[in-house]
């Protein structure tokens, strides 16, 4: 089995399409995981499920992905979910339809996926006390380090030590960009950041672990779509 992780869709199904032809994707041969913010912000979120459901894509939670499940859980029970912005509520409508199956798949979504060839998380993981002593939060958000809150700065993976054979892959930094960070240009990387910006006009990334190897296909966005 091949394994192919792919970064932030925020509703890009276009390019999610085209990565995965690009990368010759194979669900009888692959094993495809997303680093999470799967659905929020973009244009074809319900798409991106369909997707998720053709290719048994497995994921770990976003930030986005956590505020999504605890809309529908509030819907579930009754209650009016919160919207904060205005593409939260388009988001929620789209999906809506498949909730039924959706929102299982979205509760039983884990923090991490932690195997012996790698490590998946959304932000990143703490880099003093390390994945056991990384908070629910901190696997959602963390960004720079020492902690800002905001997208300047030192990011989490310039300060910890690298895992031994076991990269760290993650998401959620537009702003940081693809990062891959090797111990030597021969080593495969210990570090990849897969979130480079698709939904605001960049570029959707794959890591292609067993070849060591990142591919990206254009966003169809323009650059146009920015709701917040
Ligand atoms: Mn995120």
């Amino acid at each position: 089995m091949r394994t192919i992780f792919v970064g932030d869709l925020h509703g890009c199904a276009a390019e999610f399409e085209a990565l995965l032809e690009t990368v010759s994707f194979d669900r009888s041969t692959c094993r495809l995981l997303l680093t999470g913010d799967a659905f929020s912000r973009g244009p074809e979120p319900h798409r991106v499920w369909e997707l998720i459901l053709d290719t048994g894509a497995e994921m770990v939670l976003g930030n986005h992905d956590a505020r999504l499940l605890q809309q529908f859980e509030a819907n579930d029970e009754g209650e009016s979910p919160t919207f904060k912005k205005p593409d939260q509520r388009i988001c929620f409508d789209a999906l809506l339809p498949s909730v039924d199956a959706l929102l299982p798949w979205l509760k039983a979504i884990p923090l991490k996926i932690d195997e012996p060839s790698f490590l998946l998380v959304h932000a990143g993981v703490h880099p003093v006390d390390s994945v056991e002593g990384t908070s629910r939060d901190e696997f959602l958000t963390i960004r720079t380090w020492p902690p800002t809150g905001g997208i300047e700065g030192p990011r989490w993976h310039d300060v910890i030590d690298p895992l031994a054979d076991h990269p760290i892959i993650f998401g959620h930094d537009a702003p940081g960009g693809l990062v891959v960070k090797r111990p030597s240009q021969e080593q495969p990387p210990w570090a990849v950041g897969l979130d480079s910006g698709c939904i605001y006009g960049g570029a959707l990334s794959a890591y292609l672990l067993d070849e060591a190897r990142v591919v990206q296909v254009p966003s169809q966005q323009g650059g146009a779509r920015r709701w917040f």
